[in-house]
């Protein structure tokens, strides 16, 4: 077999592995929120879908931060909370859509520079049964979900009275 064939071959086994891989967890649509200033932490937001068996999201690592922490947030009375979670359960068949201001999302702890609009990083997402899977993350302007929290202690008792 001449070089270029079996370079062709290497190329084309590899892809076969990685479409296995990827086959029961697919990660699309990694977003992550643009920083202001000196922002410590950062936060990105993903879909995904498992079409394998029941699985978890266990942990995760980025070059871009010294961490990664699975994070959820629930209101308590008016204050927004954020909670890390040890992993998170996938049932088979299931699809996570992570979005701003709905809950779950993945923290990056320790962002090594800031995050501006148009940058990527990779993302490494740890399951219990799929194993590694990487993503690439894009850095996009989002609106704070803490704006609606301001809002509410702004200008939330007005409209409380006005009720
Ligand atoms: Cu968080």
């Amino acid at each position: 077999m001449n070089k270029i064939l079996w370079r062709v071959c290497a190329l084309f086994l590899l892809g076969l592995i990685g479409t296995a891989q990827a086959q029961s967890i697919v990660i699309d649509k990694a977003v992550a929120r643009a920083t202001v200033g000196k922002m410590p932490n950062g936060a990105a937001f993903l879909q995904i879908e498992n079409k394998g068996a029941d699985d978890a999201l266990l942990s995760g690592s980025s070059p871009a931060s010294s961490r990664i922490e699975i994070h959820t947030m629930s209101m308590e009375g008016d204050v927004m909370k954020m909670r890390a979670l040890d992993q998170l359960e996938l049932k088979s068949g299931q699809r996570i859509e992570m979005k701003p201001g709905s809950g779950i999302h993945i923290m990056l702890m320790g962002l090594k520079k800031p995050l501006a609009v148009g940058d990527k990083f990779p993302l490494t997402l740890n399951f219990r049964k799929a194993g590694k899977i990487e993503t690439t993350v894009e850095v996009v302007e989002m609106k704070m979900p803490m704006k609606k929290g301001e809002m509410h202690e702004h200008h939330g008792h007005h409209q409380h009275h006005k009720e």
